[in-house]
């Protein structure tokens, strides 16, 4: 791989992503952080400058320039997943980014834009969809499905064969148990414990998890 990454974002996500980019040995490629917020990005440990805000994307076009999302939140308005669909529409790629530390298993497909952080264990059979996160120290044992824009938070647990949809959020230190389906756009809180397929959209949260309402 070649050719100059930027990482979007600047935030606590992008910290992590950055700590990753240097683990793999990309430093000498990384030009710096594009911020909607540049003035308030709080300086990072690699000394990797905030160039502006995404209209420097003018000056980078996507023939020498890669992208690397930092945007973690789900949050509500699917910024995360607008913004990489906009830019990968525009002609950008997106590599990969597997930790050095995590452990993933011959065979896993992993999309473009996915990211697979430190201490994360991906068993075989499974896939992680473009532009998704399995963030710290997560499991996704074996069969599992991280759709496009899903992200499995630190330290939560897919057992075998869990379907997680497109855009769907398991948050840190939740437990699927194994075959549940995770609708799409879903949202399973911290610590909550999925013991029965969950609805698009639905928001659930506890032991075992119920849905929370409207
Ligand atoms: O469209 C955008 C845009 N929208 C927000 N383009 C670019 N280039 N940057 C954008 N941002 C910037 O993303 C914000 O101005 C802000 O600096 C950054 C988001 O940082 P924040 O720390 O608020 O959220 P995060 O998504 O990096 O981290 C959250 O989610 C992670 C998964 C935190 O809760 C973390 O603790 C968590 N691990």
């Amino acid at each position: 791989m070649s050719g100059k990454l930027l990482v979007l974002g600047g935030g606590g996500h992008a910290q992590v992503v950055m700590e990753t980019m240097i683990s793999l040995a990309w430093q000498e490629r990384i030009v710096g952080i594009l911020d909607a917020d540049p003035d308030h990005v709080p300086e990072n440990p690699f000394a990797i400058p905030v160039l502006g805000t995404d209209a420097e994307l003018e000056h980078f076009p996507p023939e020498s320039t890669q992208l690397v999302n930092g945007l973690g939140a789900v949050g509500k308005d699917h910024h995360r997943e607008r913004l990489f669909l906009r830019l990968q529409k525009q002609g950008y790629q997106f590599p990969s980014l597997v930790h050095p530390d995590a452990v993933v298993a011959r065979g896993v497909r992993v999309g473009a834009g996915a990211q697979i952080m430190a201490g994360a264990v991906v068993q075989v059979g499974s896939v992680v969809g473009e532009n998704a996160i399995v963030n710290t120290g997560a499991v996704v044992d074996h069969d599992g499905a991280v759709g496009a824009h899903a992200h499995v938070g630190p330290g939560a647990v897919l057992c075998g064969g869990v379907t997680v949809d497109e855009g769907a959020l398991v948050g840190a230190g939740a437990t699927v148990i194994q075959g549940v389906h995770v609708g799409h756009h879903a949202v399973v809180g911290a610590g909550a414990v999925v013991v029965r397929n969950v609805a698009n959209g639905a928001r659930m949260a506890g032991v075992p998890a119920r849905e929370l309402p409207e």
